[in-house]
């Protein structure tokens, strides 16, 4: 077994999570202030969103020097006191790996843009203009073509996210050269291992407008965990958009040698209209979402390995998007943790979902930072889409969302900052908040902690094998786990209505496992589900 097989993975972006100085944005020594919580809570490692130094484009996704941290977060002593702390504590600190691209104003494509014959030149990917124009119709997931013409040497080069993030040319050996060095700079350090930013994208062939799951990709994922991955205890996970189950054991079947595991967003995409962005959105069909959490559990269930989140730094609130952020707060932000964790493979959880936080509403597109939300504004402004209703969009979909300030207490700005907040707390402070939820017994979070204890103690959790029940039920979520003669049933009522549910379960009950109702007894048989209501239960014979 692995170390992350029954790990509980906590991801801090570190912006929001909190200052230590006073300057509004979040830093490293605020995340080693909290690394007590973060092992209170129960977690094994801390996937950390990017620290490196960056023009802030893309909020640090866009990395000048992956060997620098901004100094907005602290120093590289900093950094190594982090990883330190963090494991006296028995926490591993995953860095963010953003090797698809790099900002424009790391040194590789200063030098690059130079000239034609600069060394680095084929680091990034160059095209002549084709009748006067970009070389093909590509278009930027930020907006606009994803070629960007540059004066000084009359070519294009290629960004597939936003312009100041060019490429980098995986083609050229020494690109991934540099980029092998670089990994194990961190990982001589003794870091748990790399998040790997949309990784499927390294093997794009321009020329041929394919960006995701290219010819060579695999190639070089084996290439590079030989160069650097091999012989080390660590993990790694793989941010893949595009990818089938098929796929999925490619890179994580552990006799390929490539990562351990990848994010998929097959069910993070169904509410999305087929074939347009994620701006274009429609009711999800609660049966085809519980078809496709099936198909994952049980596609990867021998050679490979799932990831489970319902949240990151890119998705809005698990439970303003999928539950109930109102009446049902509580409630459905616990059943949401229930189903998710009783899942095989390794849970994510993004910070502030322990909580329970919840969406951002805005009213003006002045109060966004989010590049992606302001771009997609502008652009469907233009093209005729109404105020009103791209605020609505960027109120259900968009990234800040997010990466509103962690909710500490409910002193003034949440314990987050003394000062003002680089994007303002949210005003359900007072009430969602650390300090309100730690020590009540009852809370959403310490239902996380219940759930992270019960991945740690009972092999069923890690290794069980997944069967769904009651396929089409419009609304409750059933499934049963099982591992070496013993089932835990998991249902759920995924709705704001009482519902009666009969199955033709005949077992009789063990003990509640975990109940978001306070429940002590269950018949599956028969029984009445409250709104949003989850529980867990031993079937016996
Ligand atoms: O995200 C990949 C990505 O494709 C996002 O643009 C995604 O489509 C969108 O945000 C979904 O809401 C990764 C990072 O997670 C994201 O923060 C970066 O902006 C992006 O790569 C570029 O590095
Ligand atoms: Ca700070």
């Amino acid at each position: 077994m692995k170390w992350w097989q029954n790990a509980v993975i906590y991801q801090v972006y570190p912006r929001s999570f909190q200052d230590s100085n006073g300057d509004g944005i979040g830093d490293i020594p605020g995340i080693i202030s909290r690394l007590d919580y973060l092992k209170y809570l129960g977690v094994d490692a801390i996937w950390l969103s990017p620290v490196y130094d960056s023009p802030n484009d893309d909020n640090g996704y866009d990395i000048s020097d992956y060997q620098a941290i901004h100094p907005d977060f602290g120093t590289m002593e900093d950094m190594d006191r982090l990883i330190d702390e963090a494991a006296e504590r028995g926490i591993r600190i995953v860095m963010d790996l953003v090797v698809n691209h790099t900002s424009d104003e790391h040194q590789w494509f200063v030098e690059s843009r130079k000239s034609k014959t600069n060394e680095y030149r084929d680091f990034y990917i160059w095209r002549d203009p084709v009748d006067g124009g970009p070389p093909n119709d590509m278009e930027a997931a930020f907006g606009g073509s994803a070629w960007e013409y540059d004066e000084e040497t009359e070519q294009y080069y290629l960004h597939l996210f936003s312009k100041k993030q060019p490429d980098l040319n995986w083609e050229n050996e020494n690109v991934r050269q540099s980029v092998y060095d670089m990994m194990n700079y961190w990982l001589d350090k003794g870091i748990g291992g790399f998040r790997m930013d949309v990784i499927d994208l390294i093997g794009k062939l321009p020329d041929e407008k394919i960006t995701s799951n290219g010819p060579k990709l695999h190639d070089y994922l084996q290439e590079l965990h030989e160069a650097t991955l091999k012989g080390r205890d660590v993990m790694t996970v793989g941010e893949t958009w595009g990818v089938t189950p098929e796929a999925a054991k490619l890179y994580s079947d552990p006799e390929r040698h490539e990562l351990s595991m990848v994010f998929q967003f097959e069910h993070i995409q169904l509410d999305e209209k087929s074939n347009q962005s994620k701006w274009d959105i429609k009711e999800i069909d609660f049966v085809e979402w519980k078809e496709v959490l099936t198909k994952w559990q049980i596609e990867l269930k021998d050679n490979g390995w799932n990831s489970l989140f319902w949240n990151n730094h890119d998705l809005p609130r698990v439970v303003s998007r999928y539950g109930n952020d109102s009446e049902y707060r509580v409630e459905s932000a616990k059943l949401f943790a229930i189903l998710l964790h009783l899942m095989k493979g390794t849970p994510y959880i993004f910070q502030g979902e322990e909580i329970g936080m919840t969406n951002r509403t805005i009213e003006s597109i002045d109060e966004v930072d989010d590049i992606e939300s302001i771009n997609m504004y502008n652009e469907r402004l233009d093209e005729g889409y109404t105020h009103e209703e791209l605020i609505h969009v960027i109120n259900v979909k968009g990234r800040d969302n997010a990466r509103t300030p962690m909710q500490w207490d409910d002193s003034d700005q949440a314990g987050f900052t003394t000062g003002t907040p680089w994007l303002p707390v949210q005003p359900n402070y007072k009430e969602i908040n650390v300090e309100a939820s730690r020590d009540s017994s009852d809370s959403i979070f310490n239902t996380y902690r219940q759930l992270i204890q019960l991945r740690k103690h009972n092999p069923l959790v890690v290794w069980g094998d997944y069967e769904l029940l009651l396929p089409d039920h419009p609304s409750v979520y059933a499934y049963k786990r099982s591992y070496k003669g013993k089932t835990w049933l998991i249902v759920a009522n995924v709705s704001g209505k009482v519902e009666h549910l009969v199955s033709n379960i005949t077992n009789s009950v063990g003990d509640v496992i975990v109940s978001n109702y306070d429940k002590e007894s269950f018949d599956p048989k028969q029984s009445v589900l409250q709104p949003y209501e989850a529980i867990v239960v031993e079937l016996l014979d």
